[in-house]
């Protein structure tokens, strides 16, 4: 497996959310990366490339060119030791921008596009270390600890080479990517997450949304509850993968949250770290090119092992 990996992740380091109106603790860490990496090179699960660099009209495919500049600029202009909460092209309080956030974001895409184009020259799995992850941020906003939409960006780069599957089997909804493809039949987007009426982003990720227009019948969400078992996952991950299999896919992407894990500190599911393997081997039974995309996941002492679990999962070989 080849990784993608740059250090640049780290320029992006804010000191607080805004949660309840009062400041708390930020748990998208820089050492969220640092050890799922050190787990991966620890297992010997992969070669570590540094992502190229892509020009700026691949983000523009996905989020408009004044949001980008925004980010860019305002980012550029901030002290080094600033938090800025911008009052527009931003949907909540989760999103802070710091003097190296567009650094960092921009690093992620590129490390999203670089995975994707050794998938499409022929790897079977690439794992891309993004981060910040990507899957809340839309066509003009930031939010939910993401700015440019990672997994979206990687899609649209491929989908001019084949059709696309995107998994999210984050906790949450990923409302940006959903908004990307909803009016799209050559990316399917299909989710697992909790029920958007009991957590973030609350307002997308219900089962009646389906896509419009062309894209009708090509999202896909599957809410679930609150403390969701491995048992309840493993029977809707079923699901979703009969949905993948039936469009017939070139590319399969995911975008890999751990954030369903038992210990999580945001999540409520009830995931255990081998459970990741499983997970992993059901995905690996669709046999196709896959591009492992991160997203969140908050428990960073865990996080390493749930990765490994995932990847071996993901490499172990099919039962026919
Ligand atoms: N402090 C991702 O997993 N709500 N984003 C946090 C608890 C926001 C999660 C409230 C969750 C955003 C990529
Ligand atoms: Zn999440």
């Amino acid at each position: 497996m080849k990784i993608i990996y740059s250090p640049v992740h780290k320029k992006h380091n804010p000191s607080f959310e805004v949660y309840d109106g009062e400041k708390s603790a930020y748990p998208e860490v820089p050492d969220r990366i640092e050890t799922i990496l050190a787990a991966l090179k620890k297992e010997k699960l992969g070669t570590v490339l540094s992502p190229q660099s892509f020009s700026l009209d691949h983000i523009e495919k996905i989020h408009h060119r004044n949001y980008i500049t925004f980010l860019q600029k305002k980012s550029a202009s901030l002290n080094s030791n600033a938090n800025f909460f911008a009052s527009y092209f931003i949907m909540d309080t989760y999103a802070p921008l710091t003097n190296g956030t567009f650094l960092a974001a921009k690093k992620a895409v590129d490390t999203a596009l670089t995975a994707a184009e050794l998938v499409k020259n022929g790897e079977r799995l690439v794992y891309a270390l993004s981060r910040p992850p990507g899957h809340h941020a839309g066509y003009v906003n930031m939010g939910g600890y993401c700015y440019f939409n990672n997994a979206a960006i990687a899609a649209e780069y491929l989908s001019q080479f084949g059709k696309v599957a995107l998994l999210d089997i984050d906790y949450h909804h990923g409302n940006g990517t959903q908004q990307a493809f909803y009016q799209r039949d050559d990316i399917l987007y299909v989710s697992l997450h909790v029920d958007p009426n009991k957590k973030y982003p609350y307002i997308s990720g219900f089962a009646s949304e389906d896509g419009i227009g062309k894209g009708k019948g090509y999202n896909k969400n599957y809410p679930l509850p609150l403390k969701t078992t491995e048992k309840v996952y493993a029977e809707t991950l079923t699901k979703a993968l009969v949905d993948i299999h039936t469009f017939h896919p070139v590319f399969f992407i995911i975008s890999a949250g751990f954030d369903t894990y038992v210990n999580d500190p945001i999540g409520s599911f009830q995931l255990s770290i081998p459970f990741y393997q499983t997970i992993g081997k059901l995905l690996a039974g669709l046999q196709l090119p896959t591009l492992v995309i991160q997203e969140g996941g908050y428990c960073v002492a865990d996080l390493g092992s749930m990765a490994v679990q995932l990847i071996k999962g993901l490499q172990s070989p099919e039962v026919s």
